[in-house]
């Protein structure tokens, strides 16, 4: 085995760098937590209150550091922290997966309604499902995080969906793996097609539940969105 001389200040150089990107990377996870905090919140009042779940399952992650240079790279953003966290929007994400559709938009309303959330920017794949049939409620909001040096706002993109919608999703981001992003056409077009029979799927669910719990309190109506693209709220 060979040994390598490396200067001391090159090791405190790098040490000073894995502390900088760790603090870079806790932020997120801090203003993450708070976001899943309040969901959980939501979903447990509205347990209690309506004796119903709105949420089925809540899930969180932030990006790897491969995965945010992969982007970097490939959005030619700066090499910079103050750079990535400008352009670089998605790397704390938190998922919220519903039963219903109204419940999607149910919970986005109740999240950025709350006064100390910030709303960036909305992306309304339900409304207009992607070319590939992939549909999701996207929201980018900031959230405070009180740390001892002083508040900071830190960006959250938040998805929602039905477990329908989930169900597609993973299955396509496993098979565009699978396939190294080069999706044979055949394949495209099924699931195409499988995504109609989610959305068709969603509306009968929707339909029933309608049926066996009646008109019982009315949801409010989900704000105008913009479809698609990248919305500046
Ligand atoms: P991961 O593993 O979830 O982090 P981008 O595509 O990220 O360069 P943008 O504008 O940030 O550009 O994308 P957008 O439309 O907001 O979507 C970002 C995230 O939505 C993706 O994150 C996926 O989680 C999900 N998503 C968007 N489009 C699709 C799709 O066609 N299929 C599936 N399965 N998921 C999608 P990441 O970073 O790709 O992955």
């Amino acid at each position: 085995m060979t040994t390598v001389n490396v200067d001391e200040s090159v090791i405190a150089l790098a040490k000073e760098l894995r502390d900088e990107m760790q603090q870079f990377l806790n932020e997120y996870s801090f203003g993450m937590r708070e976001i899943e905090t309040k969901l959980e919140i939501l979903r447990d009042d509205f347990s209690h209150q309506h004796s119903y779940n709105p949420i089925e399952h809540l899930s969180s992650r932030v990006k790897s550091v491969e995965s945010i240079l992969e982007k970097v790279q490939r959005r030619g953003v700066a090499p910079t922290f103050e750079a990535i966290r400008e352009e670089i929007t998605d790397i704390a994400g938190v998922r919220v997966t519903c039963s219903f559709v109204n419940d999607a938009y149910r919970l986005f309303e109740l999240l950025v309604g709350q006064d100390d959330i910030g709303l960036v920017a909305v992306k309304d794949y339900i409304a207009s499902p992607k070319q590939n049939g992939y549909k999701s409620l996207h929201a980018i909001i900031t959230v405070p995080v009180f740390l001892p040096r002083g508040k900071v706002r830190v960006p959250v993109e938040v998805q929602f969906r039905t477990i329908a919608m989930d169900f597609w999703a993973s299955l396509e981001h496993k098979i565009y793996y699978k396939y190294d992003k080069q999706v044979p056409q055949q394949l495209l077009d099924e699931l195409r097609e499988a995504a109609l029979t989610a959305s068709d799927l969603d509306e009968r669910m929707e339909r029933l539940h309608r049926q066996i719990r009646g008109a019982e309190e009315p949801v409010p109506a989900p704000r105008q969105i913009s479809s698609g693209g990248t919305h500046r709220a």
